[in-house]
């Protein structure tokens, strides 16, 4: 296993998702265990977000397409310091009432970190698709002062074997949606066995006809996963990372294997995974240095986020009046509150301290193309 000064970090959670679904009696490990270290390259070295703030306007989105895989998301979401979850609820995983449920659900009311409700395969990564597309007109309308982010989605085998699959990755491609990153766990497993039962075309390849930027990189190597998604970024076409995983990574009796996908967990399992990785704590124990390297995560965000922080500097005064409000304290609203959609169709600006420029610019154009990688 690697020595890389990170690596503890992705074990973190892998045993975290261990010991809940141990806990749980049933759950699905394969996505955890073989996604842990392309998770802590994107949250720890690219991911604009504040735990402290999860509605943040213009904070990166991540899709958890491959929902089955919820323990990954609810792991990252503790390890960050989102405080609906809290040590006591990963515990709690699968229970009825639980924030942790089988598959992750987007609260009806404050955001929680959940961006999208994800179980059927395929639907997350549409998700994804409006979200970037969203952006992307947002971006055009208002300039990159005011919105400027990403959307990341954890996609898995099933994920690109849906139809509504290929309908997404036709049209990022035509619309050249630059800020939209797909991470592909590719185990070539299903919970069918491998994936050669199913499909045997080269799914990075349909990505690169439609226009995409593809990236083929070892999953389990946190630099390279981390070099990649810099390239992405930097790329004017949306970006798929096709990342070579193995499912469940860390159980040895099912690693690899059918039985990797949601086989179920033991005891036992937990131990034999403890000393093969070295990881020498004990259930839902994480020791105080990862978790201090996790919690750093998100204050280490670009652009110090947080909803009041941004609406300041995003607010332009007039006097002391703010844009996005009628009194003279501070923004208290988001302006994607205040940004209604009638607002949005309209090309002029009631508010005197609105540049007319962010309401009369064009409705959004695809960007030039540029020349293939
Ligand atoms: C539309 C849809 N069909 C079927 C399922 C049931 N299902 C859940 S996970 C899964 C297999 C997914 O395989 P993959 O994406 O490769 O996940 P992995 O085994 O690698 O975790 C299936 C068929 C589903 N969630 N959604
Ligand atoms: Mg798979």
């Amino acid at each position: 296993m690697s020595t890389h000064p990170q690596q503890a970090l992705a074990h973190a959670i892998r045993f975290l998702s261990i010991d809940a679904i141990v806990k749980a009696q049933e759950g699905h490990q394969g996505v955890p265990l073989g996604m842990a270290e392309i998770a802590t390259a994107l949250y720890t070295r690219h991911l604009k977000f504040n735990p402290q703030d999860a509605g943040w306007f213009d904070r990166d989105r991540v899709v958890l397409s491959n929902g089955h895989g919820s323990m990954l998301l609810y792991a990252l979401l503790h390890l960050t310091g989102y405080p609906e979850f809290p040590i006591e609820e990963v515990q709690r995983f699968r229970v009825l009432g639980s924030v942790c449920e089988g598959h992750p659900e987007r609260p009806h009311g404050a955001a929680n970190g959940i961006e999208v409700t994800t179980g059927p395969l395929g639907q997350g990564i549409a998700n994804a698709l409006g979200m970037a597309v969203t952006e992307a007109y947002l971006n055009a309308r208002f300039g990159n002062g005011l919105v400027d982010h990403f959307t990341y989605a954890f996609v898995g085998d099933g994920c690109l074997q849906e139809g509504v699959g290929q309908e997404m990755i036709s049209l990022a491609g035509h619309l050249r949606l630059g800020k939209l990153v797909l991470l592909w766990d590719d185990n070539r497993i299903t919970d069918d066995g491998s994936t050669a039962l199913s499909i045997s075309e080269d799914v990075a390849e349909r990505f690169r006809v439609a226009g995409w930027h593809v990236i083929e990189v070892d999953g389990h190597d946190i630099e390279a996963v981390s070099a990649a998604l810099g390239a992405a970024r930097a790329d004017a076409r949306p970006s798929m990372l096709a990342c070579r995983t193995v499912i469940a990574k860390g159980i040895a009796r099912l690693q690899g294997q059918r039985g990797g996908h949601s086989g179920r967990l033991f005891e036992e399992d937990a131990q034999a995974a403890r000393e093969l990785l070295g990881w020498t704590h004990g259930p839902f124990e994480v020791p105080a240095d990862v978790q201090q390297a996790w919690r750093a995560a998100g204050p280490r965000s670009p652009s110090a986020p947080s909803s009041s922080a941004w609406c300041a500097a995003s607010c332009l005064p007039v006097g002391n009046r703010c844009c996005w409000t009628t009194s003279n304290k501070p923004c208290r609203r988001p302006p994607h509150r205040a940004a209604s959609s009638s607002r949005l169709r309209s090309t002029t600006c009631s508010r005197r301290c609105c540049p007319n420029a962010w309401w009369a610019a064009p409705i959004w154009k695809r960007p030039p193309a540029t020349s293939a990688a």
